[in-house]
């Protein structure tokens, strides 16, 4: 038995030296780790939290944009939030079935997320309150997402890195579409331009707070990086995206709510005021406003699907017991 510093966020193993050595030397060849290979309990078991924290993320973010399917202002704008909030369940079942190739089941997964003991992203635990935040969260939340997610298309573990390439592919559309409904709110009346400003103000400080906790709070981010499962850290990512969303924001003629944003000329990078982190962990904590909401809705979606389930089992044994007696 030996404890390693190396291991998982506990920082203890069952593994040898040259066992931990070895799975090393592979993640720092650029080799993929597969499902049925050899990988530090720790390794599986920061997989298994972070990928059904973002497979329930996927499935919980259609809520806040499932909300304005009735309301959307024309058949081309409800066809896309459709397709888009429908796109965002397939990543879940992607993402499931990535983690399940660690082991752990589809129903012990759900039963985490339900009980409130699995995390999933914070920005959902915010309301949406008009048509603008339809294309806030597609300019701000897809983006900060895609930030982050095409750095994981380059995880070391395959079945992620591997969902994560069409996962990136859709969350681009996603993200257009929203910041083409931007364009068009800050192109309209002044009401409509205002009710765009109105959502960025409220949408834009949940998105930074995606990123995660600055680095040095980052209690995972070390070894994650060390494994290759994080490519960039929490506060690189942030700073990318914000670089990316201000000429944007620029370009739609919106005010960025930040007071302290300012251009760095040495960094040729953005510099941003102070994040309200009391608030970002009340979130993660499930003190926002829509925490309870969410798990309630969660809830009911796998009570009134009971049937479906009972159902396909029902059929998978009817089938059986015919193939049984047919041989
Ligand atoms: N919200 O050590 P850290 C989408 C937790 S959905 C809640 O930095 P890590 C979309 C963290 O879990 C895309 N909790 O953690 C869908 C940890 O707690 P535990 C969602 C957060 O894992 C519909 C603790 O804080 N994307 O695109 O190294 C519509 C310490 O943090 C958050 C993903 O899930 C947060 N924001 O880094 C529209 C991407 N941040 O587990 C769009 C995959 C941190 O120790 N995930 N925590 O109890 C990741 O890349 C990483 O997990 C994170 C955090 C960067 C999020």
């Amino acid at each position: 038995m030996y404890s390693q510093g190396l291991i998982g966020a506990d920082g203890s193993s069952d593994e040898t030296p040259e066992f931990l050595e070895a799975f090393q030397k592979r993640i720092d060849a650029e080799e993929k780790i597969e499902p049925n290979d050899p990988m530090p309990a720790g390794y599986r078991r920061t997989l298994v939290r972070q990928i059904g924290q973002h497979a329930h993320s996927e499935i919980v973010g259609m809520l806040p944009e499932g909300n304005f399917i009735t309301r959307a202002p024309s058949l081309k704008r409800k066809a896309a939030l459709l397709a888009k909030v429908q796109d965002e369940g397939g990543h879940g079942l992607y993402l499931y079935s990535a983690a399940e190739t660690l082991g752990v089941s589809r129903e012990q997964m759900t039963d985490e997320l339900l009980s409130g003991k699995a995390k999933y992203s914070s920005i959902f635990n915010y309301p949406t309150l008009s048509w603008a935040d339809m294309g806030a969260i597609g300019w701000l939340v897809d983006g900060a997402a895609i930030m982050n997610q095409i750095a994981l298309c380059r995880c070391s573990y395959g079945p992620y890195a591997r969902a994560m390439i069409r996962v990136c592919k859709e969350e681009s559309f996603h993200q257009r579409q929203g910041y083409e409904i931007m364009i068009e709110l800050c192109r309209g009346t002044p009401a409509q331009k205002q009710m765009a400003q109105d959502a960025l103000n409220r949408i834009w400080w949940p998105s930074i707070m995606m990123f995660g906790p600055h680095d040095g709070d980052s209690a995972h981010s070390e070894q994650s990086m060390k494994w290759k499962i994080k490519r960039f850290s929490n506060d690189a990512l942030r700073r990318k995206f914000i670089d990316a969303t201000v000429p944007q924001a620029e370009y739609l003629g919106l005010t960025m709510p930040d007071p302290d944003l300012r251009w760095d000329e040495d960094k040729q990078s953005y510099e941003h005021g102070p994040i309200d982190w009391t608030e970002f962990w009340n979130v993660v904590k499930g003190h926002g406003i829509m925490n309870v909401d969410r798990i309630k809705a969660r809830q009911k979606a796998h009570d009134d699907g009971a049937w479906v389930r009972e159902a396909a089992l029902a059929h998978a044994a009817k089938r059986n017991a015919r193939k049984e007696a047919a041989e």
